[in-house]
C-alpha cells in the first residue's frame, strides 16, 4: 500500500492544551506522525510519497470561506494583540447568545470558529493543516487513479472540524475533503467510516443532510465522552440524508467484542448503501493504554479491523486521525493497514 506523508506537520506544535483543568503539553504532538511513519518503513508497507499541492478549491468544497480566511490569518492577528503565545479561545456563544455573528476582535473570532480550548493555533498551524489536507487529497487521487488502497498519514487530524468550526485537535476535515474529492471526481456514492475513539462530529455535520455520502462512526458514548454534543444513536441523517448516518456509541470500557459487532453492523450498512469508494477515519485511540480514552482494544485486534474493511471490496483511503499512546501508535495504525493488505 502506498502512503502519503509531509514533514510540514511539524509546523503545528502547541505549547499547551487545556485538559482536566490543567494546561498540559498537547497529546496531539509531532512524534505521533514520526512514529507511524517509522512503522510504515519498518514493516515495508510500501512506498512513501510526498503530497501534491491542490490549492484552496477542494478545501472550499467542504469549509466556509470565512472560516478558511480565519484559519489562514488567525496567528498573525493573535500575535499583534497578545504576542507569540498559543492562541486559545476563552468563551463560547451557547444557548441564547448571538452565535450567528463573526466578531471583529481576534479573541471573538477564535470563540466564533471553535468549540473547545484543547486546540491551540500556533505559528505554523495553517501551513501544517493545509499540508495535512494535501496529504489526504494526494491519497484520494491515488485511489481514484486505480490503487486498491492508500494511507494518508495526516497530522493534524481532521474529523472534529466542521464546515466552519475547529476543535478536538482538528482544523480542516481531511476525511471529508477527500470524500468530497471522490464525489467531484465522479464517484456517485461515497462512505466515510470513522473508527476513531471520539465521535466524528465534524464529518457527520458536513454530510448530515446529503444522500450521496454515508457516514458511520463507532465511538465513546457522548453521554460520557468528548465531544459530548453529537454522536447519539438517534442521529440518522436529515432530508436527503435521512438514513445515511449511523452512530455506534459504546460505553467506557468497551473491548473488541462489542466494538467489532458495531464494525460488522456499520460495514453491512455501507455495503447496502452502494458506496463506490470508502474513506476510513483511522484513529487508534481505541487502544487500551490510550492516555485520554477508555476503550480496551489490544494491538492484536487492529489487523482484524483492517481485514474486515478489506472484505467490503471497495477502493479505500485510510486517513490518520487520533491515537495518543505514542509508543504503540505505529504498531496499531499500521496493524490495520497490514490486516487490510493481508485480506485484500
Ligand atoms: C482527533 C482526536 O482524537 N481528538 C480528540 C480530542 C480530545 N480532546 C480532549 C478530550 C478530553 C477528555 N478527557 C480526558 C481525560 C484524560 N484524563
Ligand atoms: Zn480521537
Amino acid at each position: 500500500m502506498l502512503s502519503v506523508y509531509s514533514d510540514d506537520h511539524r509546523l503545528h506544535h502547541g505549547t499547551a492544551e487545556l485538559i482536566d483543568g490543567k494546561l498540559l503539553p498537547p497529546f496531539e504532538k509531532p512524534e505521533r506522525a514520526d512514529i507511524v511513519l517509522a512503522r510504515v518503513r519498518e514493516v515495508g508497507l510500501g512506498e512513501v510519497r510526498p503530497p501534491r499541492g491542490f490549492g484552496r478549491a477542494p478545501l472550499a468544497r467542504v469549509h466556509a470561506g470565512n472560516f478558511l480566511t480565519f484559519l489562514e490569518t488567525a496567528w498573525e492577528a493573535w500575535v499583534a494583540e497578545h504576542g507569540a503565545y498559543d492562541a486559545l479561545p476563552l468563551v463560547w456563544a451557547i444557548r441564547g447568545l448571538r452565535s450567528d455573528r463573526e466578531p471583529e476582535a481576534i479573541d471573538g473570532k477564535l470563540s466564533y470558529f471553535s468549540f473547545d480550548a484543547g486546540t491551540p493555533i500556533t505559528a505554523g498551524t495553517w501551513r501544517a493543516v493545509t499540508a495535512s489536507a494535501n496529504v489526504a487529497l494526494t491519497g484520494q487521487a491515488l485511489v481514484a487513479g486505480g490503487e486498491r488502497a492508500a494511507f494518508a498519514l495526516c497530522r493534524p487530524p481532521g474529523h472534529h472540524a466542521a464546515r466552519d468550526y475547529y476543535g478536538g485537535y482538528c482544523f480542516l476535515n481531511n476525511a471529508a475533503i477527500a470524500a468530497q474529492a471522490f464525489r467531484d471526481g465522479g464517484a456517485g456514492k461515497v462512505a466515510v467510516l470513522d473508527v476513531d475513539y471520539h465521535h466524528g462530529n465534524g464529518t457527520q455535520s458536513i454530510f448530515y443532510d446529503r444522500g450521496d455520502v454515508f457516514f458511520a462512526s463507532i465511538h465513546g458514548d457522548p453521554r460520557q465522552e468528548f465531544p459530548y454534543f453529537l454522536g447519539y444513536a438517534d442521529e440518522t441523517g436529515a432530508g436527503d440524508g435521512e438514513g445515511c448516518t449511523a452512530n455506534y456509541p459504546l460505553a467506557w470500557g468497551s473491548g473488541m467484542e462489542l466494538w467489532s459487532e458495531a464494525l460488522d453492523d456499520a460495514c453491512g450498512k455501507i455495503a447496502g448503501f452502494g458506496a463506490e469508494a470508502l474513506v476510513v477515519s483511522l484513529g487508534v485511540d481505541t487502544f487500551k493504554d490510550d492516555p485520554i480514552s477508555r476503550f480496551r482494544l489490544e494491538s492484536g485486534d487492529y489487523p482484524a479491523v483492517g481485514a474486515r474493511l478489506a472484505r467490503l471490496g471497495l477502493p479505500t483511503l485510510f486517513v490518520m486521525e487520533g491515537g495518543y499512546a505514542v509508543e504503540e501508535i505505529g504498531i496499531n495504525a499500521v496493524g490495520v493497514l497490514q490486516g487490510f493488505e493481508g485480506a485484500s
